[in-house]
């Protein structure tokens, strides 16, 4: 069970307390098991866990990754996420892909705003090299325990670039060797749906028969391990689904789960 299901679970006690005293152990359970993960999610970077195979892995904290069309919401959870997770006193960053702020992101921004006109080879290199540039970055800060939030990765690399009719191996490629993601969430919303909300800017790509087409290129990308969340649902309800799935992860990452590479098989 998540931390965000025990904290739940537990604004109920006062009301369950009346059957006591069969009850009563599992609520000293749910509450020691509560405050075991409050403790073990705020731990010491780079603490040592012993695995049962014998094997040694670093505590270290979750690279949760946040994909959907544009207008689906992602932006706008991911902040409510960091700022839950950060109040909650977990160690947390939130980033965002395309990074406009270096000199190849500003390359993408001024492309993005149509101010340049770029080969569709060469575009999608320059997405890749910027999260090259900051994959050192990327795997310190887990290591030394921070979890990171990041609005947009590989995924919408190869979800864009495919659906201009790159092929899709071609596209995956740059993106081998970067740090692979131990959550996908998908945030899902039609494309049409998400053209109602507010319209789109004047973004490259913000169109809707595009984005029908970069909805069928994540299709091909989804597999099992991703978190499907219906991005049609109220603010309110998407950020509690994602707080649960990404609580658990972090969890496990916590206990020691290896970083790994994209793409994994
Ligand atoms: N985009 C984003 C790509 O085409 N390739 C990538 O690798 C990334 C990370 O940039 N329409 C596209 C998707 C978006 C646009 O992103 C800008 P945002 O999240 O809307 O600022
Ligand atoms: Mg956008």
């Amino acid at each position: 069970m998540s931390n965000f299901a025990l904290t739940t679970t537990l604004s109920f006690v006062p009301k369950t307390i009346s059957t006591f005293p069969r009850k009563f152990g599992t609520w000293v359970a749910l509450f020691s098991l509560k405050s075991s993960l409050d403790l073990k999610l705020r731990f010491k970077p780079s603490r040592l866990i012993h695995m049962e195979n014998k094997e040694s892995s670093s505590s270290r904290g979750a690279l949760i990754v946040l994909e959907g069309l544009d207008r689906c919401g992602k932006t706008s959870q991911s902040g409510r996420l960091y700022k839950y997770l950060d109040e909650q006193g977990h160690s947390v960053e939130s980033w965002r892909f395309p990074d406009r702020n270096t000199g190849v992101g500003q390359m993408i921004s001024s492309y993005l705003a149509n101010k340049s006109q770029l080969d569709d080879h060469a575009i999608h290199l320059l997405f890749s090299a910027n999260r090259w540039e900051k994959r050192s970055l990327m795997e310190e800060k887990l290591k030394s325990g921070t979890t990171l939030i990041v609005d947009r990765y590989s995924y919408s690399g190869v979800a864009f670039s495919s659906a201009k009719g790159l092929d899709i191996e071609w596209c995956k490629a740059p993106e081998i060797g970067l740090l692979a993601p131990d959550l996908v969430v998908y945030l899902d919303i039609s494309p049409e749906k998400a053209a109602e909300r507010g319209g789109y800017g004047d973004e490259r790509y913000e169109q809707l028969e595009f984005q029908k087409k970069v909805a069928g290129s994540y299709l091909s990308l989804r597999d099992s391990s991703w978190k499907v969340i219906d991005a049609t649902l109220s603010i309110e309800d998407v950020e509690k689904k994602l707080r649960e799935v990404v609580l658990d992860c972090m969890i496990t990452c916590h206990k020691g789960k290896p970083l790994s590479q994209l793409w994994p098989c």
